[in-house]
């Protein structure tokens, strides 16, 4: 991504996961903006239709997804506000990851991992997105979830449209270090 469509992301992920009243910006139930309240609402960074496709399809985490009529927005996961993704409960693989720091690792075995700031608690598939995770808080640790198990336990779990996958808790007995 280049400079300026990172600017904007960080900006959306902002407005979208956690202050849209910052710009008196109203998310509905579901987490959707109005495009065209955005460009009018938002003066810097300002924002036009074309720009925000274009930082839509080429962000690295696929982080947005505008609606079927082209008229909306709205960020795939990680909000703190209070909005319903409406996701169905999925059948997880039978291990996901969690990419955390290594200065987590005591109280993560004790406690669980727990959803802190955020609606859920986020996993992964894939070996490089866990420690691309972990290592925004030092040095990467990747524990490996078992998430078959947690499912027969009856936990439920979600898949965002960006391949990320959400559970409230991850109690620390399904937890290895991978
Ligand atoms: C840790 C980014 C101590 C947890 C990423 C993590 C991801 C505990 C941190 C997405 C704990 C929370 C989410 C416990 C959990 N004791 N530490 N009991 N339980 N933790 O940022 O998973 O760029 O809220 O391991 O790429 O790091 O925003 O969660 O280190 O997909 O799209 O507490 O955010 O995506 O940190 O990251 P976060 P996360 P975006």
């Amino acid at each position: 991504m280049n400079k300026e469509f990172e600017q904007i992301s960080k900006y959306l992920s902002y407005l979208l996961r956690h202050a849209p009243e910052s710009i008196g910006l109203r998310l509905d139930p579901n987490g959707w903006a109005y495009i065209a309240d955005i460009i009018e609402k938002s003066t810097s960074p300002k924002m036009t239709k074309e720009l925000l496709q274009i930082v839509v399809e080429t962000n690295d985490k696929q982080r947005f997804s505008i609606s079927r009529c082209g008229n909306k927005i709205r960020a795939n996961q990680g909000h703190s506000v209070e909005i319903d993704l409406t996701l169905e409960p999925t059948i997880p693989p039978s291990v996901l990851l969690h990419g955390t720091a290594k200065r987590f690792m005591t109280s993560i075995m004790a406690e669980g991992i727990s959803k802190q700031k955020r609606h859920h608690v986020h996993l992964s598939e894939a070996d490089s997105v866990a420690n691309a995770v972990g290592a925004r808080y030092g040095k990467p640790v990747i524990l490996k979830v078992d998430a078959e198990q947690m499912a027969k336990d009856g936990f439920l779990f979600f898949k965002t449209a960006n391949n990320v996958w959400l559970v409230e808790h991850v109690p620390a007995k399904y937890l290895k270090c991978a």
